[in-house]
């Protein structure tokens, strides 16, 4: 094993694909519910891609398929969803492949054999209602007066996680006015075969709660119930406020439009108010017109397996954090010099540098948005939402590469950035995603979705407190007394202590899984000055080394996240085993021959030309959906291999790997 020749070759490869503009381009697919949804606009619209491109919307659906015939929730899922199943049914069947086709029979003897489409998930339900395929009667009301309670109310929208509170904001405008697609020939064969011909028969009002087996994650709880009965009640009330109440949704849906240049925070938004925009008619068109090219410039993503609909507008400012992060690491190992990155990390300091969030949206607190100034991304600037974790990141880049390169990021801006991450922290002591927490956890009895677990609340989650809590340490080093930052980063170790497990692991929320968090555990506790024997730290390396494989690798599956305990995977995952390595060499493992026989791993699995072959989808959000990081292959092991060198072992070669 030679570590240095492996730097060598990852860094031409990450210099080959980094982008002009200084980032990382990736495919970020793999929810499965996002792409059909983007059909179902187009039809609607009469925007339908052209052939080629129907070609390879199609070539995804059909590299997906289960082998039951089935459609899972992501792309890699190990059971068909009914949610995701009848909506790719009706997509294909809408880019205009005939029932008679033999993907589409087998997708169809799957959902008739799982229980049929009545019971997909609520937003599948709810997709079909738009096109005419499902009766509104059939869903849970979805309120648009809820957002004319006032602010301090408990049940205010504006209080949910913002991807939830973006999400319902669109449903509750097209709930409030029931706007459905004209029939059509192709839409009454359509419900003809999703429901062997008895959709005249179907009793709706009795559909309302039911879900597939394979749909229910969280299944309704009583509170639900209740609050889903109420809105049943209220729904039949002469609705004197509707009118207000959707002229406030439209306001807050233009708002988020205006905010984010029409990407809107998330692709689910993004279809939803278009479908809005579509619906309002003549008024709506400006609208329209401005979001739809939108799709097509960042969402959609011709991938090695066919043509997607991404999660998110792209994950550039994320994964360049990382890779700067990684390619210092491998500066201070002496693996590479800096005449080597220069060119690399001057490119990628240029990207965190125009990508940093400049303002405030206008009348934040209007539209339920908090500070940005300062923030970072997980995209790019155009795109707007800051993220605790994204700012963190950025920031630690921003004080690495400081002086470095010619042009600089302001000390004035640096300071916003800290205050922002201040502003954010919870009372837990933790930091959440987007927003400190707004409601009470209670709320997540209300998940209405059945799909994903712990939709409802921003509440705090051991990576982005481990990367808050390393920034400001960073941040303390390099402004000292400009702010008293102790009390910050006493109240983030003390939230991410409370958080170890039983088996001294930690759970990552936003990739698979437990090696995941627990690096982020470590790095932040031994950034804030944890000794190596703090007995957290002892607990949570002795973990790890429990989990390695004789190999040397470490590998979870998929489902870990949605079963919350470890599951082994079939084979080393390179990204899992940098992060294992990575959080070893920090917590100051001793078992040298462990780090040993993990780096010589990860070099061995190295391709020829610098890069690793593409693995098991690592992201995950919601606990259910699986996401894909293709650029985490590219650097954790850079970064986690530049640490295990600086420890001091093995610069050169030790047997052939
Ligand atoms: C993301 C992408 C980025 C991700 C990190 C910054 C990596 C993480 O550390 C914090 C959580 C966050 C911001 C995150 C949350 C959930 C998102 C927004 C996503 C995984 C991208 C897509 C997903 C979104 C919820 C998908 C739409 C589905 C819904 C249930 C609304």
């Amino acid at each position: 094993m030679n570590v240095d020749a492996t730097l060598h070759r990852a860094l031409t490869n990450l210099a080959r694909r980094q982008a002009p503009r200084g980032s990382w381009p990736s495919d970020y697919g793999g929810p499965m519910f996002l792409l059909p949804m983007w059909v179902a606009l187009a039809y609607v619209t009469k925007r339908l891609p052209s052939e080629a491109r129907t070609a390879r919307v199609l070539t995804y659906f059909t590299n997906v398929q289960r082998p039951d015939g089935s459609i899972g929730l992501h792309a890699e899922s190990t059971s068909g969803s009914m949610f995701t199943s009848t909506l790719t049914y009706v997509a294909m069947r809408l880019l205009g492949l005939p029932a008679s086709d033999e993907r589409l029979t087998r997708l169809l003897t799957w959902i008739h054999a799982n229980g049929g489409a009545l019971g997909a998930a609520s937003w599948g339900k709810f997709t079909l209602c738009l096109l005419g395929l499902y009766d509104w009667k059939g869903i849970v009301p979805l309120l648009p007066e809820l957002w004319l309670l006032p602010a301090e109310a408990p049940m205010n929208p504006g209080r949910l996680w913002c991807h939830a509170r973006m999400v319902y904001l669109p449903m509750a405008w097209l709930y409030g006015t029931k706007s459905t697609a004209p029939d059509d020939p192709l839409l009454r064969a359509i419900r003809h075969e999703l429901y062997q011909g008895r959709y005249a028969d179907v009793r709706w009002e009795a559909q309302r709660d039911v879900v597939a087996k394979a749909d229910s994650y969280r299944p309704a709880t009583a509170a639900l119930k209740g609050v889903n009965l109420a809105q049943v009640g209220l729904e039949k009330l002469p609705t004197l406020l509707r009118k207000r109440a959707l002229d406030e949704c439209l306001k807050l849906i233009r708002h988020e439009d205006a905010a984010t240049h029409d990407l809107d925070i998330g692709p689910v938004n993004a279809v939803l108010n278009m479908f809005v925009h579509h619906f309002r008619g003549a008024a709506g068109r400006e609208d329209f017109e401005r979001g739809w090219p939108k799709f097509d410039d960042a969402y959609l993503w011709d991938g090695h397996d066919g043509l997607k609909m991404q999660g998110y507008n792209n994950a550039e400012l994320w994964d360049t954090a990382f890779a700067i992060q990684a390619l210092t690491a491998a500066e201070k190992s002496g693996a590479l010099t800096t005449e080597e990155t220069s060119s690399v990390l001057g490119k990628a300091y240029d990207f965190l540098r125009a990508n940093q969030i400049l303002e405030d949206v206008p009348e934040a607190a209007r539209h339920y948005r908090h500070a940005s100034r300062g923030g970072w991304p997980f995209s790019n600037r155009e795109h707007g939402w800051p993220i605790t974790d994204c700012t963190a990141e950025g920031l630690k880049c921003a004080l690495a590469l400081e002086g470095r390169f010619a042009s600089k990021i302001p000390d004035a801006l640096l300071h916003d950035s800290v205050r922002l991450i201040l502003s954010w922290q919870n009372e837990d002591g933790g930091w959440g995603t987007y927003e400190k927490q707004r409601g009470g956890t209670w709320l997540e009895a209300l998940n209405p979705s059945q799909v994903f677990g712990d939709i409802m609340i921003d509440t705090s989650f051991v990576e982005c407190s481990s990367a808050c809590v390393q920034a400001l340490v960073k941040a303390k080093e390099r402004f000292g007394r400009t702010f008293d930052l102790d009390e910050a980063i006493g109240r983030g170790v003390a939230f991410i202590r409370s958080q170890q497990r039983d088996d001294g692991s930690f759970e990552g929320s936003w990739a698979v899984c437990f090696t995941y968090g627990t690096w982020f555990a470590i790095s932040a506790l031994r950034a804030a000055g944890a000794r190596k024997d703090d007995s957290a730290v002892r607990r949570a390396v002795a973990f790890l080394l429990g989990k390695q494989r004789a190999d040397g690798s470490w590998s979870e599956a998929g489902d870990t996240c949605r079963e919350r305990r470890w599951l082994e995977g079939t084979e080393g995952h390179v990204a899992q085993t940098s992060w294992a390595l990575s959080a070893l060499v920090r917590g100051g493992c001793e078992d040298q021959a462990a780090l040993d026989r993990a780096a010589q791993w990860l070099c061995a699995r190295q391709e020829a030309d610098g890069s690793w072959a593409r693995e098991p989808l690592v992201g995950v959000f919601n606990r259910t959906c699986l996401i894909n990081y293709d650029c985490y292959r590219h650097y954790f092991p850079v970064w986690a291999l530049a640490e295990w060198k600086q420890r001091g072992h093995l610069t050169t070669s030790v047997g052939s790997p």
